[in-house]
């Protein structure tokens, strides 16, 4: 892969999408890095509940996991302490299966706020035989497991605080259960990768990769709910309504079978490369932490290796050049298994089988392919788009503003970007990590972007992409402000504002099964 050239106004993007010409390169200016750090910092504040993070108060009023983990990612930039509480705050709400639950609600926002509520997913009755908690409400399904590359990155932002406060200590057996649900219950394919049964599980709702898998199911009649999120949101970003009665469908029929693995049909069971991917690089993280707490870090590498070598083995595509979703329900409705892995692979180029490239043992064979395929036809880094696209930009389903169809969405850059670090590319990563935070500042933190005008859809100051905007920043001397104690007040220099003594650490209901 060449590193991503864009000079102003070059791209060559198709005739009809005439890219603006690139803004001065802002944020490369010391007074402008900082004037972004003060910016992604007020967007946490602003966002920050008193225990958690909002991804953005209007669309999502509620605490998400992968963004919680991604949000810790740069909050450790400006408060590790409360980064930790970030983390601890999604674990307290963690079920008695070890599952991490997508949505922790916040009881204070009202139930018609965001769709589907707490009184559809009634976790703490139907979820009780799971072990769902009892005292805060939690969606049923899961979503990418960063949490404990997040912990891990929260801990090394500040060792001898996260130390003092036992933050490992307390976080590490719910990470290890975490991840034993994902093994002991999600092994679906029965091969060592854990499967998704709903597409708000790999957290790229609408791929086209799930197109396919989601047609067999009923979708749920038209009159039996009422979105929410187009309050907020434009309808053409948005999934469509005969996508989001399937989501339905799917969702209730886990709910009724109590959200027990072994009894629920599982209409919808997919192995995502990029969910796996963020698995294998959270036990190597698992594997750091145990380093730390005097504990057994090979049994977290053997792992990752495990998991590695399951994703070559089932999800990997010389033809396609990247890895691909198994659909594992292909076969039981009559669809040939052409591979002999059981079920089929889906025939659509999503961003999510780039994502392994965070994977360190990754064949280097492998890896030359994947950096081809960023920069070649389909995804265009640095050849016709600055960022990376969610999905082909050749592909039959491709749409520029549409959700996780096309749009460049910026924690999957970010993770493209230590991808790139950690295999050598280091002039691509440093090139990439410019792009993110010069979109970042021209979006206004922006949910996600047209990836061929750069221009920002969905939410504004939406909170991952300040969070990791902050992280990218951090990494420049002139704006890695000392993170601040408590009560220390803002320093003029781009300093994170003050951050008042926090809230103590929720007490977790009940503790995670950690066999
Ligand atoms: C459903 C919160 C979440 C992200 C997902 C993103 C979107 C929710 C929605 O928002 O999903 O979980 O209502 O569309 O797809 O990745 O975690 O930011």
């Amino acid at each position: 892969m060449t590193p991503p050239p864009a000079p102003a106004g070059t791209a060559s993007t198709p005739a009809s999408d005439s890219a603006p010409s690139r803004p001065p390169d802002l944020p490369q200016l010391p007074e402008a890095r900082r004037a972004l750090r003060r910016a992604a910092c007020q967007v946490l504040l602003g966002n920050w509940t008193g225990s958690s993070t909002v991804p953005s108060h209007g669309l999502y009023p509620h605490q998400w996991s992968w963004d919680s983990a991604f949000i810790a990612i740069g909050l450790r930039h400006l408060s590790p302490v409360r980064a930790q509480q970030e983390v601890e705050t999604l674990l307290g709400a963690q079920w008695g299966d070890g599952r991490v639950p997508h949505i922790v609600f916040n009881r204070a926002v009202p139930l018609d706020a965001y769709f589907p509520s707490p009184d559809f997913w009634r976790s703490s009755s139907a979820g009780a035989t799971a072990g769902a908690p009892r005292t805060v409400e939690t969606s049923g399904v899961v979503q990418p497991p960063v949490h404990a590359l997040a912990a891990w990155l929260v801990h090394s932002a500040d060792p001898g605080t996260s130390a003092r406060r036992g933050f490992l200590a307390r976080v590490y057996p719910r990470l290890v259960a975490w991840h034993r649900y994902l093994a002991d219950h999600r092994d679906l394919g029965g091969h060592g990768l854990a499967a998704v049964v709903h597409p708000w599980e790999p957290g790229m709702d609408n791929s086209p990769c799930w197109d396919g898998p989601l047609a067999r199911i009923e979708p749920a009649a038209a009159g039996t709910f009422r979105r929410a999120d187009l309050v907020h949101g434009t309808a053409a970003d948005r999934p469509t309504d005969l996508d989001y009665g399937r989501y339905v469908r799917l969702a209730a029929e886990y709910r009724d079978h109590g959200y027990r693995d072994a009894e629920a049909p599982h209409s919808f069971a997919v192995e995502d490369p990029g969910f796996n991917a963020l698995f294998l690089a959270s036990e190597y993280a698992l594997a750091r932490i145990a380093e730390v707490l005097d504990g057994d870090p090979g049994l977290h590498r053997q792992r990752a290796a495990a998991l590695t070598e399951a994703l070559v083995e089932r999800l990997w595509s010389p033809e396609a050049g990247q890895f691909l979703c198994r659909d594992l329900r292909a076969e039981a409705v009559g669809d040939a298994a052409v591979d002999g892995h059981g079920g089929r692979l889906v025939a659509e180029r999503s961003a999510a089988g780039l994502l392994p490239l965070v994977a360190p043992e990754l064949p280097r064979h492998i890896v030359e392919t994947l950096l081809h395929t960023v920069s070649g036809e389909h995804y265009g880094l640095g050849t016709t788009v600055r960022l990376l696209p969610s999905y082909d930009l050749r592909g039959a389903a491709f749409d520029r503003c549409r959700y996780w169809r096309g749009p460049a969405w910026f924690n999957v850059n970010w993770l493209l970007e230590r991808g790139l670090r950690q295999h050598g590319e280091s002039a691509c990563a440093d090139a990439l990590a410019a792009e993110v935070l010069r979109a970042a500042a021209a979006s206004r933190f922006a949910e996600y972007l047209d990836p061929y005008t750069g221009q920002g859809r969905g939410a504004r100051d939406f909170s991952w992409t300040a969070a990791l905007a902050l992280d990218l920043l951090a990494r420049d001397p002139a704006c890695a402000a000392p993170a601040p104690r408590t009560g220390v007040p803002a320093a003029a220099s781009g300093a994170a504002p003050h951050i008042p003594a926090p809230a103590p650490v929720p007490a977790p209901e009940k503790g995670p099964v950690n066999r």
